[in-house]
């Protein structure tokens, strides 16, 4: 079997299953538009497939949906350079999905964090759909032949999934046609956590508005945030060693290298010995700089829900463009007749 060479293609997506957060931005878009600025073909999905495993009101999905894609845009992804599109307009995803259900191991899905964190107590009630999410998360990146994906930490597990479930499919069927994708997982915030608990992720969904900085957020809600903000009663290391043992104060300095595009030991060599008092609205006024302008353009964005439904309409036919054909190849593998 001869190894084919994949052009490099980057694909990632995020559900719009609520307000997007620092989280979403720091670990997700911000490094989006790095690779889209890099020349690399890159693909933007909002995937409404994945944020309706939990019940979304129909309202707030759409909302939810535009307002991701405002938040693409206000972030600095161009729909000229990038495919923006919402995953539930190109029904390949769904299909590939199946397919993939069929390739992955219940063994496998059986050890992924996300699903026993996600169901908790609850397993018996969840949805099936939020069982089996990776494998329609594998068809989302693999329908592309990506190369590349960048998400924050949480998603790696997911990404691994997709390398065995193309891998096993290469080898069942002998063939060499699904890439084995990379993850990227890059920069200080890989994994920002909830400003309220430095030991829980930042997440859209956590029941408490204090826990995370949104992205629609004005400067006085951001500042009284990062005011309140959980912390120790020591004064800042200088060094990132001395971070150990101190998860809410790594937050806020990854926080703050993040958003000036520096590193933690940078930050550190500037601001070691400072109390929180003095940090706290060194950080604030950060974050307020970089997060309100892209607040503001996605309000005026948001404005013209036509031209964002435009926008991820022509997305949505440039991704079937590519994905169609990869679809028809992978039926033509499994011996389906068309
Ligand atoms: N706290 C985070 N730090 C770094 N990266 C993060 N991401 C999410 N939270 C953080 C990254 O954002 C991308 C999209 O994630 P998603 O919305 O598809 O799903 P998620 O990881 O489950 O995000 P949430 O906010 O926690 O959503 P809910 O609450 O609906 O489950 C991914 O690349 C993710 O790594």
């Amino acid at each position: 079997m001869t190894e084919v060479v994949h052009t490099p293609r980057v694909f990632s997506g995020i559900q719009p299953s609520g307000g997007l957060t620092l989280g979403n931005y720091l670990g997700a878009i911000k490094r989006f538009v790095g690779m889209q600025n890099q020349g690399i073909e890159t693909i933007y999905c909002m995937v409404d497939l994945h944020a309706i495993t939990v019940w979304q009101d129909p309202e707030k999905l759409r909302h939810a949906t535009r307002e991701l894609c405002a938040g693409y845009i206000a972030a600095g992804l161009d729909a000229e350079k990038s495919i923006l599109f919402n995953q539930s307009q190109v029904a390949a995803h769904a299909e590939l999905g199946w397919i993939f259900s069929c390739v992955a191991r219940m063994g496998w899905l059986n050890r992924m964090t996300q699903f026993k964190d996600k169901a908790g107590k609850n397993r018996e009630k969840v949805s099936v759909g939020l069982y089996s999410y990776p494998t329609l998360m594998a068809a989302d990146i693999l329908l592309y032949h990506a190369t590349h994906v960048p998400v924050g930490e949480d998603q790696k597990q997911h990404v691994e999934l997709t390398r065995d479930i193309a891998a096993k499919f290469n080898h069942d069927y002998k063939v060499d046609f699904f890439p084995i994708t990379e993850p990227v997982i890059e920069g200080e915030a890989t994994r920002v956590m909830s400003l309220r608990d430095g030991s829980k992720k930042m997440s859209k969904s956590d029941p408490s508005d204090k826990s995370r900085i949104n992205m629609t957020d004005d400067a006085d809600t951001i500042a009284g945030k990062i005011r309140k903000a959980k912390t120790d009663a020591d004064a800042l290391p200088s060094e990132v060693e001395g971070l150990k043992g101190r998860p809410e104060a790594k937050n806020l300095i990854s926080i703050y290298a993040s958003l000036s595009d520096t590193t933690m030991a940078n930050v550190l060599s500037d601001v070691g010995g400072k109390q929180f008092s003095e940090f706290k609205p060194m950080l604030a006024d950060l974050a307020v700089s970089k997060l309100s302008p892209i607040a503001d353009e996605m309000a005026r964005l948001m404005q013209e829900p036509d031209e964002i439904d435009a926008i991820l309409r022509k997305g949505a036919d440039k991704a079937r463009a590519i994905a169609d054909p990869i679809l028809a190849q992978t039926k033509d593998i499994l011996g389906m007749v068309r």
